[in-house]
């Protein structure tokens, strides 16, 4: 793959962080919305209004995704060698500084142990979760992106400290292989060149190579009643699923909700921001806008569900795609602590410049 400049890189880096914050903030009234009909209009209206240049209000609040998500980035600044204990510190001080940022029951058990144990084994807890299974929610995937951008030339370090990181929460195979697939999703977004079209097929036929790698590995380790492959076999779904799009299509969202899911498990809400993001290349029928990093997030909060975090991470890949560019100042202007997420994101940029410069 061609070595991108570093100014291209730097707007790529402000795109993501920028991108996962801006699906976040307006994902959040949608969350929980069981799908129907009626939210594509109600979705495509609200997003109308947020995008026009005149419209002051609403302001809308991060939630858990960001707030875990700027964790990740600041201890990467902070710790360039990683210091994943240091990363659990953050993440625990932060649920407790503000613990209504809609977390999930759950992991905030997690939180609680890391605190009361004094940090003293930071994967005991997450191991600790669901009788042991540990948690195949989609928390880990959340908040993965910043991993993917600063190893953005380290392929094997990225995929050690995505899986160290989301370890510190969820150590079900299916809460790790999808952060994961998020995080590869961001990377190879950040490594292609957005003036070139986007081959959609190149794009997904490099992550089910890089996803068999990934549950090669995880074979034995499986029930033999499990498909071995659930990451892969997802994205042959979103494969066929587009392959099966017509220009006149009528709306089918069920039919992908259907499919490919819109829920707090990983399983089914990556590959489903993965999907928003290749399809918003080609449009929807269910959304009316030409800007392609609206569409990708506006067709994730129609779906209904976990619209936050599939939104969050559609437009983290999207924007690593395109750079900060392709998301509307409109939009980001109703977001919370934009400023500072861009901040953020040329801090990391900066770290990843002296970590492997
Ligand atoms: N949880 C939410 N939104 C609801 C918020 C309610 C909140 N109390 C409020 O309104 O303030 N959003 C956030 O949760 C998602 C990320 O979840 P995460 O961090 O993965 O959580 P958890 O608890 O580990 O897993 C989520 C659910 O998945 C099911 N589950 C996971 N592993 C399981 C297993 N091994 N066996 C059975 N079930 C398992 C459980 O239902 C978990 O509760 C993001 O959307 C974030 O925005
Ligand atoms: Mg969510």
């Amino acid at each position: 793959m061609a070595k991108i400049d570093n100014i291209l890189l730097k707007t790529k880096f402000r795109g993501s962080m920028l991108g996962s914050l801006v699906g976040d903030c307006l994902g959040g009234p949608f969350e929980g919305d069981e799908f129907t009909h009626g939210i594509i209009n109600t979705v495509q209206k609200c997003f109308d209004k947020l995008d026009g240049p005149y419209f002051k209000s609403p302001y809308r609040s991060y939630s858990d995704d960001t707030v875990m998500t700027k964790g990740t980035a600041q201890t990467l600044i902070d710790k360039p060698a990683v210091d994943y204990k240091y990363m659990a510190q953050l993440y625990v001080q932060e649920y407790f500084k503000e613990p209504k940022r809609g977390y999930g029951h759950n992991v905030v058990e997690t939180f609680k142990k890391l605190k009361h144990t004094n940090f003293v084994d930071i994967y005991l807890p997450a191991k600790e979760q669901f009788n042991g299974t540990g948690s195949f929610g989609n928390g880990g995937a959340m908040r993965i992106s910043p991993i993917a951008l600063y190893f953005h030339n380290n392929y094997a370090g990225m995929v050690e400290a995505a899986k160290k990181s989301t370890e510190i929460t969820h150590t079900h195979l299916l809460g790790i292989n999808g952060a994961l697939l998020q995080c590869i999703a961001v990377h190879q977004s950040l490594q292609a060149d957005p003036k070139v079209s986007l081959d959609v097929y190149k794009f997904l036929a490099d992550l089910d190579e890089k996803m068999k790698q990934i549950e090669d590995r995880n074979v034995p380790s499986r029930n033999s009643d499990e498909d071995p492959f659930p990451y892969k076999t997802q994205l042959q779904m979103i494969k066929q699923l587009l392959q099966a799009d017509k220009p006149d299509d009528p709306i089918r969202i069920e039919e992908i909700i259907g499919v490919l899911g819109n829920t707090v498990n990983a399983l089914y809400s990556v590959p489903t921001a993965i999907y928003c993001f290749l399809k918003a290349h080609t449009g929807f029928p269910e959304v009316k806008c030409d800007n392609i990093f609206r569409r990708a997030i506006q067709y994730a909060c129609a779906m209904g569900g976990d619209t936050d975090t599939i939104a969050s991470m559609a437009g983290a890949i999207t924007g690593a795609y395109y750079g900060e560019e392709i998301i509307s100042e409109n939009l980001v202007k109703h977001c919370e602590d934009h400023k500072d997420i861009l901040k953020l994101a040329d801090q990391l940029f900066d770290a990843s410049q002296a970590h492997t410069g």
